[in-house]
C-alpha cells in the first residue's frame, strides 16, 4: 500500500465556544472548533499542517505522542514561537498506530485551557473490529461569575493546579447514544489541565484496548481506569440493553488535594439493538521488554527537585541507541503525570511492583510518595528533546527540564 499525504491547515484564532446550549464562552480555537478537528491517517502517512496564527499572542502545535523529529515537536527550543499573522508548517511521518493529540505548546496554561487542542488518530493495518469508533476528548474549563474563563495567574493554582467544569468534546453534559447489542472502540484523551479522571463507564465492564502508544498485548478488563492529564486510552465498551442509561463519570480521587467530587462528563443511552460485528481478539500484537527486570536505573529524576527547579532545567544529554532506565522519584504530596517528549517508554515498576502487561506510553502518573521505573532506546532523532509534569501549571511553574538526544558515536 502506498503511503500518503494528509494536508490539514489548521488556523488558532478566537472564537464563541458553545460549553452547552446557549451559553458561550470567549475561547481559543483551531479552525473555530473546540476540540480541534480529528485529524486521521494511516500509519506512514506524512502529515502536513500549515498553522496560521490569528490570535493576539504567539503559538506554537506540540504533537503529543508523536515519534517526529525534534525539529517538530513544537516546543520553543526548536522553533521560533509563530507569531500573529504568521504561518509555519509542520511536516512529519506518522510512525506509530494510536490515539495522539495536538495542542499548544505556548502559554499553555491559558492556550489549551482556552481550547488550542484536538485528537490525531493514527490507524495501523491489523486494527480490531468493532461495531464504530468515537473519540472522547476529556476537558474541564474555570468559569468566572459572569460565566467566562476565569482569568489566569491565579497564585493558588501554581501548586494546586486549575479545575473547573467538565467537558466531554467541548461541551458540558453530553449525550451519547450506542446501539443496543453493540461494542463500540472509544478513544479517550485527557486534554484537561489538571483534572484526573479516574473514568467510570456507569460501573459497568470494559476493555482496555490500547495506551499512549496504541494497542495493548492483549485486552485487559476493567471497571474503571485512571487518566491523567496527557494520557490517552482506547476502551471497548458495551454491549448494553436498550433503554440502559448510563453515566460516564470521573470518580472521586485524591491526587494529593483530598478526595474530588464525583463530576458527570455526560451520559450514554442505549438504543434499539443492532446487529453487531465486533470481535475482540484475545491477542492483539507482541511488546518485547527493552530490559530486563533487574536492569539497574541510569537515571533518576526527583519530581521534587524538578518542582523547584525553575524554568531553565537541563538534564544529561543521553545517546541514540543507549538504553536508558529512569527511576522518576515523586517525594512531593500530589501525584505528577510525567511526559516525555517524542519518546515511547515501558513502564517497568510502580512502587516497586513490576506491571502485569508492558505497553507503551508517553505519559505516566507518578503517584505522591511513589516511584516509576520505566525504560526506554533513543531511536535515530537526535536534536533537543524534554520532559515535563502534565500538570500544565506545574509545567509553566518549571516542573521541567530540557535534554539533548546526541548522535550515535
Ligand atoms: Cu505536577
Amino acid at each position: 500500500m502506498e503511503n500518503g499525504r494528509i494536508t490539514v491547515p489548521l488556523e488558532a484564532r478566537e472564537v464563541d465556544w458553545e460549553i452547552a446550549p446557549g451559553r458561550s464562552v470567549r475561547g481559543f480555537a483551531f479552525n473555530g472548533e473546540v476540540p480541534g478537528p480529528v485529524i486521521e491517517a494511516q500509519v506512514g502517512d506524512t502529515l502536513v499542517v500549515p498553522l496560521t496564527n490569528r490570535l493576539n499572542e504567539p503559538t506554537t502545535i506540540h504533537w503529543h505522542g508523536i515519534r517526529l523529529p525534534a525539529e517538530m515537536d513544537g516546543t520553543e527550543s526548536v522553533q521560533w514561537a509563530v507569531e500573529p499573522g504568521e504561518t509555519f508548517e509542520y511536516r512529519f511521518v506518522l510512525p506509530d498506530a494510536g490515539t495522539f493529540w495536538y495542542h499548544s505548546h505556548v502559554n499553555e496554561t491559558e492556550q489549551i485551557e482556552r481550547g488550542l487542542y484536538g485528537a490525531l488518530i493514527v490507524r495501523g493495518p491489523d486494527e480490531p473490529v468493532l461495531d464504530r469508533e468515537r473519540v472522547l476528548v476529556l476537558d474541564d474549563v474555570k468559569l468566572d461569575d459572569e460565566g467566562q474563563i476565569a482569568p489566569f495567574g491565579d497564585p493558588h493554582e501554581h501548586h494546586a493546579g486549575r479545575e473547573g467544569e467538565v467537558l466531554l468534546n467541548g461541551k458540558q453534559e453530553a449525550e451519547l447514544h450506542i446501539a443496543g447489542g453493540q461494542i463500540e472502540r472509544w478513544r479517550i484523551v485527557n486534554a484537561a489541565n489538571t483534572r484526573f479522571v479516574r473514568l467510570s463507564i456507569g460501573g459497568r465492564p470494559f476493555s482496555i484496548i490500547g495506551t499512549d502508544g496504541g494497542l495493548l498485548p492483549r485486552p485487559l478488563q476493567a471497571e474503571e481506569v485512571l487518566v491523567t492529564p496527557g494520557e490517552r486510552l482506547d476502551l471497548a465498551v458495551g454491549p448494553f440493553v436498550e433503554g440502559e442509561l448510563i453515566e460516564i463519570e470521573a470518580l472521586s480521587y485524591d491526587r494529593g488535594k483530598g478526595e474530588s467530587a464525583v463530576q458527570r462528563f455526560g451520559t450514554l443511552s442505549v438504543g434499539p439493538a443492532a446487529p453487531s460485528r465486533a470481535k475482540l481478539p484475545d491477542a492483539f500484537r507482541q511488546i518485547d521488554a527493552l530490559v530486563s527486570r533487574t536492569a539497574a536505573a541510569t537515571r533518576t529524576v526527583s519530581m521534587k527537585a524538578l518542582m523547584h527547579g525553575g524554568l531553565h532545567q537541563r538534564d544529561e544529554p543521553v545517546r541514540v541507541g543507549e538504553l536508558q532506565v529512569w527511576d522518576l522519584v515523586n517525594e512531593t504530596g500530589q501525584d505528577h503525570p510525567f511526559h516525555l517528549h517524542g519518546f515511547f517508554f515501558q513502564v517497568l515498576e510502580e512502587n516497586g511492583r513490576p506491571q502485569s502487561v508492558l505497553s507503551w506510553k508517553d505519559t505516566v502518573n507518578v503517584p505522591r510518595k511513589g516511584n516509576v521505573r520505566i525504560a526506554w532506546l533513543p531511536d535515530d532523532r537526535p536534536g533537543e528533546w524534554m520532559y515535563h509534569c502534565h500538570i500544565l501549571e506545574h509545567h509553566a511553574m518549571g516542573m521541567m527540564a530540557h535534554f539533548e538526544v546526541l548522535p550515535s558515536h
